[in-house]
């Protein structure tokens, strides 16, 4: 017996035929030691599917004005121990992702964004093979110290950045202004989002 081993080259479904004449020893055959004949029997084809590489580009926005970019994002798919870092440009989308082959085409699986100072926004995607576009739409805004909920803690150190903080600018201005107060205040104790 043999095993034989193919390298896929294109995704999809292919299949794999036997040349085979009985009794000829010219193409697929195999020889008895008794009679010294081929015994084998038409073999049956093949048909197999390949498995296709799966990766992901990401989508987030920020709640006000026209940079999206962020630095370290934490991307990660619930219930899987998967996670990667991602960067954004300024509108707001990543760089190719290339996922592992344990995300398998067809299945639906949950992916979480987290944002240090937002909340984990998920979403749930059918994956296709080739490039899947997540779109988390826009981040709630509002959890300055990433305990997965936005309340008097954020507050208060929103409070101790006023004028100077960075991760509080949601409005990319600068500074800490009103404007980033009422964009925590309109997701007072809203938590991280888990479907
Ligand atoms: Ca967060
Ligand atoms: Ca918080
Ligand atoms: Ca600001």
């Amino acid at each position: 017996m043999a095993t034989v081993v193919f390298r896929p080259l294109v995704s999809g479904n292919s299949s794999l035929s036997f040349k085979y004449t009985a009794g000829a020893t010219d193409d697929s055959n195999a020889i008895s030691l008794a009679t010294i004949q081929d015994i084998l029997q038409q073999p049956q084809s093949l048909t197999f599917s390949v498995a296709g590489n799966i990766s992901i580009r990401i989508s987030v926005r920020r709640p006000i004005g026209s940079n999206h970019a962020f630095t370290g994002l934490r991307l990660l798919a619930p219930n899987t121990s998967w996670t990667q870092t991602v960067n954004t440009t300024n509108t707001g989308d990543s760089i190719e992702i290339q996922l592992p082959d344990t995300f398998i085409i067809g299945n639906s699986r949950q992916f979480s964004v987290d944002a240090t100072g937002y909340l984990r926004k998920t979403i749930s995607k059918t994956l296709a093979d080739g490039l899947n576009v997540l779109s988390f739409g826009t981040l709630s805004a509002g959890d300055l110290n990433d305990d997965g909920i936005v309340n008097n803690i954020d507050l208060s150190q929103m409070y101790e950045d006023w004028y100077v903080g960075q991760i509080a600018d949601y409005n990319t201005n600068g500074l800490v202004d009103t404007q980033d107060h009422g964009l925590l205040i309109n997701n007072f104790l809203k938590e991280n989002e888990v479907l």
